[in-house]
């Protein structure tokens, strides 16, 4: 028996950020190596993504996650008990064919994820190495460049604005640690201007500031002003990074803002952004038209792709084969690689391939409804991806994201290198 055979599988239910239930899978190994690993879940989520299986019925409002903890433990046990946890392809596999769908609605993607980054984290244990170094090896270095949100809007808050995400990157940061340095000063800042416009009123799902906000423009020029109050220099220190989740009030070419009561076109869209590009120092835009329109995504991308990140988030939904159509029809430039939409590490790692095939950046993005779970930032730096999304910079389910980056870095000593500026093709 090998040392990375897997002998023990388990499933049980945990709760997530939102007080929702959720999906946990723990292996351990023949040689003692032991790996646990939470499934995330979304709100804003693309209509292509793998399932989450939920229970439906009248408890926790229908989110219990009894049916994918119960395939763990009898279906996925079964399948996986015996098989190499260093081979992590060859069991992913498994466990799709074991499935048999096309979405993962029979055993849940939220059950696949859990199991499958639980097996990374074993085979890792196993080795004797904290998983990034076992999933990138001594070329594992690159700290990412994160995006980190200063207001929450959207489906994270009751859709009081329409933009989901409003945040902030730090390009010309030394470090990981120094960005995030700063982000806690521009957070702070954009508390208190808050504050003082007696706007203050708590936190969106990702911590980011509860968006009291006129209109959506009056977020962005807040966001700007929190950027000078904290003493940098906005679109040279510190940039902007929104994501509109435009498929959350956007179907069939018709997008309703409804904080200003107005429906555009997807040109419209087009002309919205641009003109916000203009204005405000934005350096890259996350899902700006709905997933089901990919020409004004191609559109949107001819106009402002080659100074800005087009993020495709709901619509390429961490998928190789939907990135490969994008890039033929020019639309983004930049994929948002979360496992859970996919549900197993293999898929995961074939979008990122795909996008470095095709000339696209990525970013490593949490869920909207997180855990303790860190293991997304020893994927992006494991990957050496370059960026990371995380959401805001309070509630400890995103620090303890923040926080485990901070320690690897500190690891790293000398051999850390920052993605800073570089990823967004600006040099130092
Ligand atoms: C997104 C994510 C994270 P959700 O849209 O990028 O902000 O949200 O997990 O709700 O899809
Ligand atoms: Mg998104």
């Amino acid at each position: 028996m090998s040392d990375t055979e897997i002998v023990y599988v388990h499933g049980r239910r945990v709760w997530d950020s939102r007080g929702r239930p959720t999906v946990e899978a723990e292996i351990m190994l023949a040689g003692g190596g032991v790996g646990r690993a939470i499934a995330p879940a979304g709100a804003s989520t693309g209509t292509g993504e793998a399932v989450d299986l939920r229970d439906g019925g009248a408890a926790f409002g229908g989110y219990d996650v009894t049916r994918a903890v119960q395939a763990i433990r009898d279906d996925i046990a079964e399948e996986i008990l015996g098989r190499d946890a260093a081979d992590q392809a060859g069991l992913d596999h498994a466990m799709i064919a074991l499935d048999g769908t096309a979405n993962k609605s029979r055993l849940g993607a939220n059950a696949l994820v859990a199991v499958s980054m639980a097996a990374a984290h074993a085979a890792a244990a196993e080795a004797g190495k904290p998983l990034y170094r076992h999933l990138g090896g001594e070329d594992a270095t690159l700290l990412p460049l994160p995006q980190i949100q200063i207001f929450g809007g959207g489906a994270h808050a009751g859709g009081r604005v329409d933009i989901q995400d409003f945040m902030v990157m730090c390009p010309a940061a030394e470090n990981f640690a120094q960005a995030l340095d700063w982000t806690a000063e521009v957070y702070r800042a954009a508390g208190s201007l808050m504050a003082e416009a007696g706007t203050l009123q708590g936190v969106a799902d990702e911590g980011g500031w509860w968006p009291a906000f006129g209109t959506n423009e009056q977020a962005l020029e807040t966001l700007v002003r929190a950027i000078e109050r904290a003493g940098f220099r906005p679109g040279e220190q510190v940039g902007i990074a929104l994501d509109i989740a435009a498929s959350q009030f956007g179907k069939a070419g018709n997008y309703k803002l409804g904080l200003e009561e107005r429906t555009l076109d997807s040109a419209g869209m087009i002309d919205l952004l641009t003109g916000w590009i203009a204005r405000y120092p934005i350096d890259s835009i996350e899902d700006p038209l709905a997933e089901d329109d990919a020409e004004g995504f191609a559109a949107f991308t001819r106009a402002v792709g080659g100074r800005v990140q087009v993020v495709g988030d709901d619509f390429l939904v961490t998928d190789a084969a939907r990135l490969h159509q994008a890039a033929d029809a020019g639309a983004a430039n930049t994929v948002l690689l979360k496992p859970n939409q996919r549900g197993t590490l293999t898929e995961t790692v074939a979008a990122w391939d795909a996008a470095k095939q095709r000339g696209y950046s990525a970013i490593v993005s949490a869920r909207s409804g997180e855990t303790e779970d860190v293991t997304i930032v020893h994927l992006a730096i494991g990957w050496s991806v370059g960026q990371l999304k995380v959401g805001s910079f309070a509630r400890s389910e995103r620090m303890a994201k923040w926080n485990e980056a901070v320690r690897i870095e500190e690891a790293l000593g000398p051999m850390a290198r920052f993605a800073g500026g570089a990823v967004l093709g600006r040099s130092k």
